[in-house]
């Protein structure tokens, strides 16, 4: 009856992934509700490692349904070759992956203007994944966007409009492009999307909802690349905050139940914009080491610092957080000590509030905890955490005031405890 939403709290790669394929046996649909191929969920089980785009997480678990809402931007010819890559390895997905008719799709064309616009902004530039989101976004807020129930009728025609719009757009960059190849891949993408269900989502998952059943909604990125409550300019063109599943999916706000929201036990960024725990030293690269905190989608390093606290508060407010999921605390098992911001202190005024902007000059306020020295990788419980891991987890539970229900101590299914 209820739609629970899981979702990310700081800049994304907190491992959603991971956990929505642990939580997935409690629900019957697993939906993603924003974002597109600029998400990369990687899930480890069984020895065997996947990264997943733009299908939802819930997609190795059989007798569940996937469905890419209409808030999503899908790319066919990454969709194409994701489904492949997921057949090839035994996977079968057209009976349990449906696509919503009012998901929009990012064109060649998107991606070519995502990546000259980039080029033309030079050091000012978002860092973007490169995938035509933000193009692709614009069109649909511009009212000028193609949706998946368009591959249905007159295509072609409409793809044409949409194209030499675009290329008006792209001769202002001046730049060299080979759209035909590009376009290839694509087309071959809209067949390979048409071997799946193009349904009203908004529509079946009510249905679905008013006989008994449970959703699961996944976010993507996270929450600080919100396009209204991120660090903008440096955020990603969607509502990545729970507000989101309602506009992506088509559901009352009362539908909603638990609110997930993961975190590393330390924190990261991609791409450029602030980042007041940032660390330059040997700790962040020792946390990108241990972490192997490298992007699943562009491979790019990821910034890296100790966990900010004033950033957490202020998502798990926005997103109305039930309870917290702590990733990746084997990564500080061998910190002496570990660091948590609890305010920032700006022009000598501290304060525990995400300020409007958090680009200036902030020094963060830090605590810092005993570490626990300890290789959790293999534990099995709660009862074997190190006294230390306990206190780090209580002090986290007293500053954010939401219970840490899940622990991840390893990227396998195996290395998750439920408390
Ligand atoms: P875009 O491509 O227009 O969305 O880029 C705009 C900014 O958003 C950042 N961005 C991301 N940052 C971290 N992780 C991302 N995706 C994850 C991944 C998936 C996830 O790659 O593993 O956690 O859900 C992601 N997607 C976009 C990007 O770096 C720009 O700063
Ligand atoms: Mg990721």
């Amino acid at each position: 009856m209820k739609v629970d939403v899981i979702l990310g709290l700081q800049w994304g790669d907190e491992g959603k992934g991971k956990i929505v394929d642990v939580l997935t046996p409690n629900y019957g649909i697993v939906a993603r509700f924003q974002g597109g191929p600029n998400a990369g969920h990687t899930l480890e089980f069984e020895g065997q490692k996947y990264i997943l785009k733009s299908i939802p997480s819930g997609i190795f678990q059989e007798g569940k349904l996937n469905i890419i809402g209409n808030g999503v931007v899908i790319d066919p010819a990454l969709f194409k070759q994701e489904v492949e890559a997921l057949e090839k390895s035994g996977h079968k997905l057209t009976d349990r992956l449906y696509i919503s008719k009012k998901a929009h799709l990012i064109l060649p064309t998107h991606r070519l203007l995502d990546a000259a616009s980039e080029t033309a902004m030079g050091e000012e530039k978002i860092g973007t994944t490169g995938r035509g989101i933000g193009p692709a976004y614009t069109d649909k807020i511009g009212r000028q966007g193609l949706r998946v129930g368009d591959i249905l009728n007159n295509f072609k025609v409409k793809y044409q409009k949409a194209v030499e719009r675009h290329k008006k757009e792209l001769d202002n960059y001046n730049i060299e492009y080979d759209l035909n190849s590009l376009e290839a891949d694509w087309f071959a993408g809209i067949e390979k999307m048409k071997e799946y269900k193009f349904i009203d989502s908004e529509q079946f998952i009510n249905d679905y909802l008013n006989e008994g059943g449970s959703v699961l909604a996944e976010g993507a990125q996270g929450s600080l690349l919100d396009i209204d409550f991120g660090s903008y300019p440096f955020v990603t063109s969607s509502n990545t905050v729970c507000a989101g599943a309602c506009t992506g999916l088509g559901i009352a706000p009362r539908r909603i139940g638990d609110v997930f929201g993961i975190f590393k036990a330390y924190c990261t960024r991609v791409g450029s914009g602030p980042f007041p725990t940032e660390l330059f030293d040997e700790d962040g690269q020792k946390l990108r080491d241990n972490g192997n905190e490298y992007g699943s989608v562009t491979g790019r390093p990821r910034r890296c610092g100790w966990i900010d606290l004033v950033s957490l508060r202020y998502t798990i407010m926005l997103n109305g957080v039930t309870k917290l999921v702590m990733m990746k605390s084997d990564v500080l098992d061998s910190f002496e000590t570990i660091k948590a911001c609890v305010a920032y202190k700006i022009n000598g005024v501290e304060t525990e509030n995400l300020p409007y902007d958090i680009s200036g000059d902030i020094e963060p306020v830090y605590i810092e905890l005993p570490g626990w020295q300890t290789d959790m990788s293999k534990m099995q419980s709660e009862n074997e955490f190190p006294e230390e891991f306990n206190n780090y987890i209580t002090f986290l539970e007293s500053e954010l005031e939401v219970p840490i229900s899940i622990v991840s101590l390893g990227p396998d299914r195996a290395q998750t405890i439920v408390r």
